[in-house]
């Protein structure tokens, strides 16, 4: 007879069986007939864990025997979404996983909706983190995340009475089998006090912080597996607790409620993730959650350098450090301190390693979104930090004022505290001067990443500016969102090789007329529509139809985004259905997903609006359901891989110039969705790659943009001059919407026709009219779908795997390190 296959690794339906069963005995302590879904959840998830760690440990022994460069990326935010089901596809072992559950009379589906995601992230900052960590590992390259291990996430969304509702997200509370404590990696961290200049062994002067706090950080890992081979990556996330040593200090001076208070605060400092995806004035803890995840990973990175290559002056060779954004940009001055006080090493050296290491990817223009920091808040939390700026300030001063002879504006201009009102520290500038690559995430954002806000920086330094378009797992959002659509690719390609390399998506184009394959491309498309509706019935009491076109706008609720524009052609086109009965409407879903900072009170006003809006049309018989408007509450990952199979339609109508990239934008599309869209972002490189007829273009380009706004911009002439825009702003303060109050919505309107900053009424009309002819275009079922196929066959470009190759090849120099399979 065969040898049995190891109970912990093996691969075969028969090993998982056995795997999980034992999984439920011994780890959950259950037997099926008593089992809760929870068990279930928690037995699958250590069957499939067993399989990582075993891939984990053979990777972190190659990587450390052979002294492989890695990538270091390190992100306030990761927004993961669900582990199981991408852990199983991973693996290759979806198909045995389900067979399993099969034999063993579970539902599948229900043990995967089980799962808690971790919502460690806003939006597409944090989730560009978790597919950019999918594709290292995919990719072959060593790569460590770090970030913060927040108590809880962002908050789940309810909707009551119409209005957003945040519930906090106690993500932990049931367990996490993804993560493996590490109590031993743990390092300090500290804040306020003072500097002291001291004489070091040498006799040479040296600087020493003393602090008034210790606290520690310590860590926790997630493995990430890639997809299609057995390298496996670390998330490493910090949780802060108590220095312990200090706890005992306070106790046995008697302070016991000192000692617990301690710890408190110190615990406070990864509790929770900041729901807002723009900085707020002065907020302490936030600089605080800063410091202290950057400070615990650049100390790590030199214990792992110590332990493995040795000499710290070499540093920057082992490692590469990405800062997502500013957020992370204090580890320029940590690793400088690090190496200057510390380790002793001389300014220029540590300076050359310290700007060797770090490169910076910027994800706003918007000039509130820039981060800075009041000077006088930097003093008090890090008064060494502070000094090593100011020291970094003026050697790249002095270099300004030899490059720019007596240019004392762009001096201020570029230095790295901003002096006019309240002094402040700049996070982008000291991101661009302590990094040696630079990069936007979409062309158009590059471009005026440096002819705008980085200009200054780009004439001195333009050799350090670049871009890397983002892109998205395909793993998670084809396979794992869309598995029909999913198996309809493999077939055509031949194998799931595809997932790998989303240039094979070309191989749809052929098809692309064939009214068979046509059928089925639109028969997955209904199946979608279908569970949605499901979906929504239950969630959002709705009732959507399957044969309307499903118009999808998902994502953060922000004025920029202009989900009002959206509110306007929902609110026409029901002012058409009233006035004329008769009138031939294409039938829409329109459908809203998308959580609103707590403390933005407009975007919690749309969110109403959006809500009002659908009460009154879902409701009205006139309407008759040609039309319906849903909002799915709580728009997370999960709940996003339930829509993106479900768009015929992806709006992606943010102001020109003001969205950075867009990913959701990709999702869409590679799920077949054509776009109706601004030239902005990415909008503009995936239009090129899908063929400008394939795509709904309307609106201002940024340039047209900028002109406008140079020559005054006079919103209440366009509400003045075109009366169906009057009668769909005047029907909003009707009252109709609002049970007869006509004040509720005023905020909004008066904002959209007094400044209307996103310019929203001046791409009213082109915004309709591109409306009219999606409509015509969706009668034409042929002619639709074969769109649809060709934006999907379109998009391989968008796979983070393109993007995390450009960023390995152009700017860490890094190659490949393949993890061979066992046996
Ligand atoms: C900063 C300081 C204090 C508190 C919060 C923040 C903060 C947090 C999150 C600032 C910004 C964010 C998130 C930004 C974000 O998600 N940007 C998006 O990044 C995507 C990935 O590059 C782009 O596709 C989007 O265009 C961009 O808006």
């Amino acid at each position: 007879c065969e040898p049995r296959e190891p109970t912990r690794t093996g691969m075969s339906k028969e090993a998982l069986k056995q795997a999980y069963i034992d999984n439920l005995f011994f780890i959950q302590g259950r037997f099926r007939e008593v089992a809760t879904p929870h068990d279930l959840y928690m037995a699958a998830a250590y069957t499939a864990r067993d399989r990582l760690l075993e891939r984990w440990v053979r990777s972190a022994q190659l990587f450390k025997s052979s002294h492989a460069r890695t990538v270091c990326y390190l992100s306030a935010e990761y927004l993961l979404g669900p582990h199981l089901a991408k852990t199983l596809i991973n693996l290759g072992i979806s198909q045995a996983a389900r067979e399993a559950a099969e034999d063993l009379e579970l539902d599948f589906t229900t043990v995967l909706e089980e799962e808690e995601e971790p919502g460690l992230g806003n939006g597409g900052l944090g989730r560009l983190a978790a597919c950019y960590m999918d594709s290292l590992a995919t990719l072959g390259i060593p790569a460590i995340g770090y970030g913060i291990r927040y108590e809880f996430g962002i908050f789940d969304q309810r909707i009551e009475d119409g209005w957003q509702v945040e519930v906090s997200d106690n993500w932990l509370r049931n367990g996490n089998p993804w993560e493996i404590p590490r109590p031993k990696i743990c390092f300090p961290v500290c804040y306020g006090g003072d500097t002291e200049r001291y004489r070091d062994a040498d006799g040479q002067w040296r600087t020493r912080w003393v602090p008034a706090m210790v606290i520690q950080g310590m860590a926790y890992d997630t493995p990430i597996l890639g997809f299609g081979t057995d390298n496996v990556n670390l998330l490493r996330l910090w949780k802060s607790e108590a220095a312990e040593s200090l706890d005992f200090q306070a106790f046995n001076i008697g302070d016991y409620y000192g000692a617990v208070h301690a710890k408190i605060e110190a615990e406070t400092i990864s509790k929770i993730l900041y729901p807002n995806d723009e900085p707020e004035a002065g907020k302490e803890l936030r600089l605080k959650q800063q410091y202290f995840f950057v400070s615990c990973s650049m100390q790590d990175m030199i214990r792992l350098h110590l332990n493995t290559v040795g000499p710290l002056e070499q540093f920057d060779q082992k490692f590469v450090a990405q800062l997502n954004d500013t957020h992370p940009a204090l580890a320029i001055a940590e690793l400088m301190r690090l190496l200057l006080d510390e380790h002793l090493m001389d300014w220029e050296q540590a300076w050359g390693i310290t700007h060797r290491t770090f490169c910076y990817t910027n994800h706003t223009l918007l000039p509130e979104a820039l981060e800075t920091w009041p000077v006088a808040l930097f003093e008090r939390l890090l008064p060494r930090h502070l000094e090593i700026i100011y020291e970094i300030n003026q050697h790249f001063l002095d270099q300004v004022r030899v490059r720019f002879f007596a240019d004392d504006a762009r001096v201020a201009r570029m230095s790295l505290i901003g002096e006019d009102g309240e002094r402040r520290v700049r996070m982008a500038h000291l991101a661009v001067v302590g990094s040696h690559q630079v990069n936007g995430v979409a062309e158009l954002h590059s471009e005026l990443v440096r002819t705008t806000i980085l200009r200054d920086f780009h004439d001195l330094w333009p050799e350090r500016f670049t871009n890397v378009t983002n892109g998205v797992s395909p793993r998670r959002f084809i396979m794992v969102s869309n598995p029909r659509l999913g198996r309809l690719i493999s077939e055509v390609c031949g194998g799931t090789g595809w997932a790998r390399d989303l240039e094979q998506l070309r191989r749809l184009e052929e098809h692309a007329d064939d009214p068979a394959f046509q059928a089925r491309w639109r028969e997955i498309k209904t199946a979608a529509k279908r569970d949605l509706t499901e979906w929504l019935r239950t969630r959002a009491d709705v009732d959507l139809d399957p044969a309307q076109l499903f118009d999808i706008q998902a994502k953060r609720i922000h004025e920029y985004k202009r989900q009002h524009l959206n509110v306007l052609h929902i609110i026409r086109t029901y002012q058409r259905i009233k006035q004329d009965p008769n009138h031939d409407i294409t039938p829409r879903a329109f459908i809203f997903g998308g959580k609103a900072a707590p403390g933005y009170f407009t975007a919690k006003l749309l969110i109403k609006l959006i809500n009002a809006v659908a009460e009154v049309i879902n409701h009205d018989p006139a309407v008759n359901g040609t039309i319906r408007v849903a909002f799915m509450p709580d728009f997370n990952v999960k709940n996003a891989q339930r829509l993106y199979p479900a768009a015929d339609l992806s709006e992606q109508i943010s102001l020109a110039g003001k969205e950075a990239s867009g990913t959701g934008n990709m999702k869409f599309s590679m799920n077949g969705a054509l776009t109706i869209g601004t030239l902005d972002g990415a909008n503009i490189e995936i239009r090129r790659a899908v063929g400008a007829e394939n795509f709904f273009l309307f609106g201002m380009d940024a340039a047209a943009v900028a002109r406008r706004q140079a020559e005054g911009y006079h919103p209440w002439e366009h509400y003045h001059d075109d009366p169906e825009l009057r009668a769909d702003i005047d029907l909003i303060n009707s009252g109709l919407f609002s049970h007869g109050d006509t004040s509720l919505f005023r905020p909004l309107t008066d904002q959209l026709i007094n400044h209307d900053p996103f310019m929203v009424l001046a791409d009213y009309r082109a915004y309709l009219e591109a409306q009219d002819h999606v409509s015509d275009v969706y009668r034409d079922s042929a002619r639709w779908t074969r769109m649809s196929i060709l934006n999907a066959a379109r998009m391989g470009r968008f796979s983070s795997d393109r993007a995390i190759h450009e960023y390995a090849e152009r700017i860490w120099k890094i190659a490949p390190m393949p993890v061979e399979p066992d046996g």
